[in-house]
């Protein structure tokens, strides 16, 4: 039996409404990956769609649990980052990563902090500069197009896209540095949606396409963000990992709109774990 592979995942824990990490600590583990996590903000709900919700703030227990770790010599064969809620936590989270990257490792940024042409409205423009910053020290970057607009300084464009101009924004954000990119929320008509990925060491460019279903609901980039890690660490090559990953999703999706869910509760991710672990050839 071959040891575990084992993640650090750094994002909030958000109590109700699947995202964060009570989507990638239960996704990843399914996978059959270790996952180590580090919260660094615990909120009663997340900050999308609902008021009232609790922000219990854990920046200063970042670089203590940190040097924790470090004193038991733990390490990572991944590092993952979600939602952060600050210019200091992107600091911290820069510290983290010189602390446990190494030459093999893989550092996966998902620079959360827009959507649909918006800056999520606990963030500033100033804010994006930051993320800006922590993506170009990731191998790997997952953003959607508004927040790609936002790494690159273009405006936003709503779509729908040609390859060309999907291309052209997979080039622009690997010259910041990261070496894989994925793209999500593409599509090219009001059919289809998934993702796009790019491998700058190869220069391969693939898609991933799924059916589309109208509405948008919350915590989808997680679920996507946590498979795609999901199956890069069981060893599938990018455009494959991307392939499952949307599938997951789309499928989750498709179980939530088929029960009327709330688009805010998150998606049922859960019931479509056995088929996510098939294509995984986990079992
Ligand atoms: O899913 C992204 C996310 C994560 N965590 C919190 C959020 C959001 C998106 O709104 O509010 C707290």
């Amino acid at each position: 039996m071959q040891r575990l592979k084992r993640v650090a995942a750094i994002h909030d824990i958000s109590g109700f409404g699947k995202c964060s990490l009570t989507v990638a600590l239960p996704i990843i583990s399914a996978a059959g990956i270790e996952t180590t996590v580090l919260p660094t903000a615990v909120l009663s709900t997340h900050t999308g769609g609902f008021t009232g919700f609790t922000y219990r703030d854990l920046t200063e227990d970042i670089q203590p649990i940190s040097d924790h770790w470090k004193s038991l010599d733990i390490r990572f064969d991944s590092i993952y980052t979600g939602f952060l809620g600050s210019f200091e936590q992107l600091d911290l989270v820069t510290k983290f990563f010189e602390t446990f990257k190494t030459d093999d490792n893989i550092v996966l940024v998902d620079p959360v902090m827009a959507d649909n042409g918006e800056l999520y409205k606990i963030f500033s423009l100033e804010f994006a500069l930051g993320m800006r910053k922590l993506c170009e020290k990731a191998d790997i970057i997952v953003p959607n197009f508004t927040e790609a607009a936002l790494l690159i300084g273009e405006p936003y464009n709503p779509g729908p896209y040609t390859e060309q101009y999907v291309e052209d924004m997979l080039k622009k954000l690997s010259d910041l540095g990261p070496k894989k990119v994925v793209l999500t929320g593409v599509f090219f008509n009001d059919t289809e949606l998934g993702a796009a990925t790019y491998d700058a060491v190869t220069g391969e460019i693939a898609y991933s396409l799924e059916k589309r279903i109208p509405g948008y609901y919350h915590g989808t980039g997680d679920v996507f963000g946590s498979a795609l890690l999901a199956a890069i660490l069981n060893d599938f090559p990018l455009s494959e990992a991307a392939s499952i990953a949307v599938h997951f999703t789309a499928s989750a999706i498709q179980k939530t709109a088929q029960a009327g869910t709330d688009i805010r509760f998150g998606v049922n991710f859960e019931q479509s774990i056995p088929e996510f672990l098939k294509n995984l050839k986990l079992l």
